[in-house]
């Protein structure tokens, strides 16, 4: 399968998190991508890098002011002081209701509340570059099924589907599966599905086509009511507007079995088959291994393999973009077996 991988992903290095109020190690790191890159090329599969310039396509997802703040977040950082350059800037305000999103703030720290919706999604020097790359490969990946292709996959980081409209959040800052499924759009396709099969609920992504019934997205995730991103998810959102009918959520209670998210899965692909769809894309996330350490559902290799092999029989052009999964070790192998069961 043709993957996409960029160089750029190693920029977005960001020490901590936190949790808990304690500063953590990043689950979200650079040596993510690297378990990956090394089990695709152990597979066989062509690595090579973004052949798309996805800046025309982000202005169609995402708010031109957010993308100005996030292209020049790390000069303003360091713009209030040099010293921040090892500094890992944080949002401490956020505009929740009442209070006004409309006006920019001149404060950076207060900008940087404005387009977060957690504390949980730490910037680094090069986290706009990343980001950019990761966006043009999703963009790449559209463009390679647009000549044919069968299937490709985004082996990028940082991961993408919590970025909304104007907005990062949960580790991602781009929503590369929007940028994706909206270069197909662009390029032809009528109709486009999304299926987000990361543990937490691609929120960004939901918010995104929410109004639009040209892009049905389909999500299997953990409950919101006890998971991230806890404030959206929920199976009663079904679209709004033109929209109606084309969001479905399939959230699992914490500690669902494997049988349960299969069931889920086929609601998922009977959806997608009634849709009508020219495309698909996957919101890969991984972070429904077993082994994953922030996660609950209990996916193993050979499961992954499989949702490989159901997603075939969807029959579709398939683009795959990796969104979570933080069992960095074993992240290689669970991507390296969704496109083996694909490509079986
Ligand atoms: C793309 C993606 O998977 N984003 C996930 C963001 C989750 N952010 C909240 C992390 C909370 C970590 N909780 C640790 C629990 C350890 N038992
Ligand atoms: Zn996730």
């Amino acid at each position: 399968m043709i993957c996409f991988t960029t160089t750029e992903q190693a920029l977005h290095a960001p020490a901590h998190e936190f949790f808990r109020g304690q500063r953590v190690p990043c689950f979200e790191n650079p040596a993510r991508a690297r378990f990956v890159e090394d089990a695709l090329r152990v597979h066989g599969h062509a690595l090579r890098p973004p052949t798309v310039d996805s800046a025309p396509l982000l202005g169609e997802v995402h708010a031109p002011r957010y993308l100005d703040f996030l292209r020049t977040a790390w000069d303003q950082w360091l713009a209030l002081d040099a010293a921040n350059a090892d500094v890992q800037p944080f949002p401490s305000v956020w505009p929740v209701r009442t209070l006004r999103s409309d006006v920019e703030p001149a404060n950076f720290v207060a900008r940087l509340g404005l387009y977060s919706m957690d504390n949980g999604s730490p910037m680094a020097a090069g986290t706009w570059a990343a980001a950019k790359a990761g966006a043009d490969a999703a963009a790449s990946a559209a463009h390679a099924l647009q000549a044919g292709e069968r299937a490709a996959f985004c082996a990028t980081r940082p991961p993408g589907h919590h970025a909304g409209p104007d907005f990062m959040g949960g580790y991602c800052f781009i929503n590369n599966a929007a940028v994706c499924a909206q270069a197909l759009r662009t390029g032809g396709a009528a109709r486009v599905a999304v299926l987000d099969v990361d543990y937490h609920h691609g929120n960004g992504t939901q918010a995104i086509f929410y109004e639009r019934a040209d892009v049905l997205f389909c999500s299997i995730h953990g409950d919101p009511r006890t998971e991230y991103p806890f404030y959206l998810g929920h199976a009663d959102e079904t679209g709004a507007g033109a929209g109606q009918g084309f969001n479905l959520n399939l959230p699992l209670p914490a500690r669902a079995s494997v049988a349960a998210w299969f069931d889920a899965l086929e609601q998922a692909c009977a959806r997608i088959g009634r849709h009508g769809a020219d495309a698909l894309v996957v919101s890969l996330g991984l972070d429904t291994f077993a082994g994953d350490p922030i996660s609950t559902f209990a996916l193993q290799a050979v499961d992954f393999r499989r949702l490989g092999e159901r997603l075939e029989q969807l029959g579709l052009p398939t683009a795959f973009v990796l969104e979570g999964g933080y069992a960095a070790a074993e992240l290689g192998q669970n991507a390296a077996a969704v496109l083996a069961g694909f490509e079986s």
